[in-house]
């Protein structure tokens, strides 16, 4: 019997110091992972339509920003969460760079040259196939004044001969001290395994700042309102893309006749005149009805739910030029 006791005792022992162990070493890896682990703030900046909403995307591997042929899409800093083993990323997506004409346009530029202020490192995007020199001059002054460190991503390289790259990359240097210059192509995402990786070797040891699979801070009604602004900007011409704003009003999960849940969504677009309203209605309900039908398969993705979406449009004049209306319509914050 007390041989008994003493192998119990031994078995006892024996898996105790297992465990103890096994624990240890998880303990000891985890801290480990924690103090190699990385993470910061990487701002994308250029001129309009180079391509940085579409890198952004990319990199997340899920529409986050919204995308149109058109210049001046993006309005806001637009805050997207890219999380790996080793790191996190918050990538800030900001509005194009250019010489405002009026308040909207300075509002977006100081949303964007805002964007710099707390990154660890700028992305300078530019366009490979399109070069805009006057305001590459401009972002490049300001990036000598901030001195923050800045990878150049020579974007849309799809587009452009490989050789016309190596002059670039001549030139680009020349310009200014990039601690990277690196050829993309956002939209087929080739090279932006490289960029990663570089961006990664930039970022200070860091914690987690949201949960791993949280994909962006703001808040859901205005990916729903900037998915309805890209339909508007795909669909109409000439003034209307700049002149429309889109405000999310109602959001609210309701049961359908079937018990079903459904999201029902209001959201106004305004427009500066009447014309544009009507514009923007078409010939019985035409336009608004087909940006309607853009927008919600968009959004029930999004929102990974069924949506019921109500769209109505009112004038508001001369809202780009007029503080407290950017404010409200264009979700412009003091900084
Ligand atoms: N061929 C090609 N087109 C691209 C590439 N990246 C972006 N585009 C296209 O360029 C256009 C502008 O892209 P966006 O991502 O909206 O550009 P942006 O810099 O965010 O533009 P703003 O928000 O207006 O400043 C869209 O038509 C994209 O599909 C690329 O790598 N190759
Ligand atoms: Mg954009």
């Amino acid at each position: 019997m007390r041989f008994r006791w003493l192998e119990l005792e031994i078995l006892y022992y024996a898996a105790f110091s297992t465990l103890k162990g096994i624990t240890t070493l998880l303990s000891s890896r985890i801290m480990n992972e924690i103090q190699n682990f990385k993470s910061g703030y990487v701002s994308i900046i250029g001129a309009p339509n180079v391509g940085k909403s579409t890198l952004l995307n990319t990199i997340l591997g899920q529409k986050l920003a919204i995308v149109t042929p058109k210049p001046q899409t993006t309005r806001n800093q637009i805050r997207g969460i890219h999380t790996n083993d080793t790191c996190q990323i918050i990538f800030v997506d900001t509005p194009g760079l250019m010489n405002p004409k009026y308040r909207l346009q300075s509002e977006m530029v100081r949303t964007a040259y805002g964007a710099l202020g707390d990154a660890d490192l700028v992305l300078f995007v530019i366009d490979a196939a399109h070069r805009d020199p006057d305001i590459e001059d401009t972002i490049l002054k300001r990036l000598k004044r901030t001195k923050q460190t800045t990878i150049l991503v020579l974007n849309k390289v799809d587009l452009v001969d490989k050789p016309t790259l190596l002059p670039l990359f001549e030139d680009y240097s020349q310009k200014f001290e990039f601690a990277h210059i690196i050829p993309i192509s956002a939209r087929n995402a080739d090279g932006v395994p490289v960029l990663l990786e570089q961006i990664e070797g930039y970022l200070p040891p860091g914690p987690l700042y949201f949960p791993a699979d949280q994909l962006s801070d703001l808040p859901e009604r205005f990916f729903i309102a900037e998915t309805v602004r890209e339909k508007i900007m795909l669909l109409t011409k000439r003034e209307i893309p700049y002149a429309s704003a889109v405000v999310v009003e109602e959001f609210e999960k309701r049961q359908t006749n079937k018990s079903e849940e459904i999201i029902y969504i209001r959201a106004i677009i305004y427009a500066e005149r009447q014309t544009q309203k009507q514009i923007i209605i078409g010939k019985s309900g035409k336009l608004i009805k087909r940006i309607g039908q853009l927008a919600r398969p968009d959004i029930e993705k999004f929102l990974d739910t069924r949506v019921f979406l109500e769209l109505y449009v009112t004038v508001k004049a001369d809202w780009r030029r007029d503080a407290r209306q950017l404010k409200e319509l264009g979700g412009f914050v003091d900084m």
